[in-house]
């Protein structure tokens, strides 16, 4: 992704995922933004963006992390919400056997003494992937990979769910699923 590119993601992500009311936008529950409310209000923060860019960067996004609404008239992000004014209706679905969460070895006492929690976010965030989730961990420090026992839990009742990107979700994990 070109760096402009990257720039422009990290403003969507900031306003689409946890501060909409920074520029005056609203997000309905599932998320949603108007496209021309979203590029006035960055306008009025020194962001200068236009519906060109804005796919631009939603097509080259990586992780696929932003959607358009079929129209064209709307964008969201697809998880990794802390804001509430957003509540996705997202389906139950059945995990794998096993699924990857990346952390960072400083984090690695308390999650095994408290269990995984969704922090700032709604949701814990977990990968099919290990790769991935080395990733993830390396954004913090030094990554640790953990396995969690995600059918186990879903056996036991624990809903899972996955965003469109592929991104696996569930709102807690127990000392009891972790393993390493
Ligand atoms: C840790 C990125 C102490 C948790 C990624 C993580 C992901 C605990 C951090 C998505 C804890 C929260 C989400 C406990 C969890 N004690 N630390 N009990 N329980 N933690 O950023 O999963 O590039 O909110 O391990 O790819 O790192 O933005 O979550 O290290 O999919 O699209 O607390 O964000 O996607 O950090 O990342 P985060 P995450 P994007």
């Amino acid at each position: 992704m070109k760096k402009a590119h990257n720039e422009v993601s990290k403003f969507l992500s900031y306003v689409l995922r946890h501060q909409p009311q920074a520029i005056g936008l609203e997000l309905d529950s599932e998320g949603w933004a108007n496209i021309d409310a979203l590029i006035a209000g960055a306008a009025g923060h020194g962001q200068s963006l236009d519906k060109q860019l804005i796919e631009a960067v939603v097509q080259g996004s990586d992780k696929k992390r932003f959607a358009l609404s079929e129209d064209g008239l709307r964008i969201r992000a697809v998880q990794g919400h802390s804001t509430t004014q957003v509540d996705i209706a997202f389906t139950e679905k059945k995990p794998p056997d096993i699924l990857y969460h990346g952390t960072a070895s400083r984090f690695l006492s308390a999650i095994l003494a408290e269990g995984l929690t969704a922090q700032s976010r709604q949701y814990v965030h977990l990968s099919s992937d290990r790769e991935v989730a080395i990733q993830v961990g390396q954004r913090y420090g030094t990554p640790v990979v953990l396995e969690i026992n995600a059918l186990a839990m879903f056996e036991q009742g624990y809903p899972f769910y996955q965003a469109e990107n592929g991104v696996w979700l569930t709102r807690q994990v127990a000392e009891e699923f972790i393993g390493q």
